[in-house]
């Protein structure tokens, strides 16, 4: 597997109410990068997430999982979690570890109830979110209502990077306010034509892009300044306000989709690449005792164990971030909590229920371990003398 250093990891948590399609995104995400062949369904219980029994039964994530793909030089790990708000808990501690949650909506019903209970966490943690409106495809899909009802609940932070021109049975367009193009998709999704924006869409989108533009200036003084100065950003500057404004909370960008037509998830992930923040620019944790620790992979090795799973035929299989320093299999870490010392025999990067065993991990990668003898899930190892 091709190693990535910490500056290219990106790690993202899908969350929303029950079936916005945040398994089928998963999916389409691993396919799009091409490490998959065949793209599974939820229907015919062959995803990479959606891997135990019980989810086959149900038809639903009842864990979180976790998983990774490739987009363009970035490794995004990502995290995909039940919308049923039983399974709350595998949402709250996934969204601990992640750098970006990525909120789908589902546009046939708008902000539920789920969407709500979620949203409350994203704000506890102040984790950076980007909203991703799905089910475009759908002869019932109401975009304008959804934006309209996202605008009403979570505030003036969000802002449109896209639209869709013909949602409904035919969608297969999406106007993008970044790039300032039109995206079409062949009949069975996948990679789009880039075409210019028609004519009798020009003035609603240069509207949106302005919008766009002065919300990423909005965030820095020097931005707002030099947008004054010319009347709009070049790309570098766009990105870097809406960073800033994603860390800040204050920036909650937008994105169109049809998860199960597989359009549009390589944008968002280009994203993500591009824009989304890294663990490494997100702000300092700060630990127990009052100390922070920054991700860098020239830390102290430090890692945060955010779920435990017992695993049939495999036993105690532990997952964790990569909070600081760098990991190698069979190092010793010492449990902050017990002082007890553990052996990392093996490092795994999990993809559903296939373990690719690597020999290291960096500052803000997500992994898991096997066999941790005395460590609980929200605990924490740390490098020896670290404690
Ligand atoms: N029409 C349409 N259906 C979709 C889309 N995305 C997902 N679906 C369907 O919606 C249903 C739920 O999709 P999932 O991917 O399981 O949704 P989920 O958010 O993972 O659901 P939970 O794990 O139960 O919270 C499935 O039948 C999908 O095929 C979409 O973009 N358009
Ligand atoms: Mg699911």
């Amino acid at each position: 597997m091709k190693i990535y250093d910490d500056k290219h990891i990106k790690n993202v948590v899908l969350v929303g109410a029950p079936k916005s399609g945040k398994t089928t995104l998963a999916e389409a995400m691993i396919f799009e990068a091409g490490l998959l062949n065949r793209r599974g369904t939820v229907e015919e219980k062959n995803t990479v997430s959606d891997y135990h029994e019980v989810e086959h039964e149900r038809g639903s994530s009842v864990y979180a999982t976790s998983l990774h793909t490739e987009w363009k030089d970035y490794k995004i790990n990502v995290i995909d979690t039940p919308g049923l708000d039983d399974f709350i808990g595998e949402v709250i501690s996934s969204l601990r570890v992640a750098d970006t949650a990525v909120m789908l909506l589902n546009s046939e019903h708008g902000v539920e109830v789920g969407t709500e209970l979620i949203w409350n966490y994203v704000e506890k943690f102040q984790k950076p979110i980007i909203f991703a409106i799905n089910h475009l495809d759908h002869s019932k899909s109401d975009f304008d209502t959804t934006l309209e009802e996202a605008k009403n609940r979570f505030g003036k932070a969000i802002v449109l990077m896209q639209y869709p021109i013909n949602q409904g049975d035919g969608f297969n367009a999406i106007i993008d306010l970044l790039n300032m193009v039109m995206y079409k998709f062949p009949e069975k999704g996948g990679k789009p034509e880039k075409l210019p924006i028609p004519a009798d869409e020009m003035e609603r989108a240069n509207q949106l892009h302005n919008e766009l533009v002065e919300k990423a200036a909005e965030n820095d003084e020097k931005l707002m300044e030099l947008y004054f100065e010319k009347g709009t950003l070049d790309e570098d500057q766009l990105r870097a306000g809406l960073k800033a404004g994603m860390l800040h909370h204050d920036v909650y960008p937008v994105f169109c989709l049809s998860a199960k037509k597989n359009m549009g998830s390589g944008r968002l992930m280009s994203f993500i690449d591009n824009v989304a923040p890294s663990a490494t620019e997100l702000f300092p944790e700060t630990l127990v005792d009052g100390d922070e620790l920054e991700c860098k992979a020239n830390g102290p090795a430090t890692l945060f164990i955010f779920k435990t799973l017992i695993e049939p035929h495999l036993g105690k299989l532990s997952f964790f971030k990569v909070m600081s320093g760098e990991i190698k299999a069979g190092d010793d870490l010492v449990n902050s909590i017990t002082g007890q010392t553990e052996r990392l025999n093996q490092l795994f990067i999990m993809d559903g229920k296939n373990r690719n065993v690597v020999n290291k991990l960096t500052a803000g990668d997500i992994g898991a371990t096997l066999k941790l003898k005395d460590t609980l899930t929200n605990q924490t190892l740390c490098a020896v003398g670290k404690r």
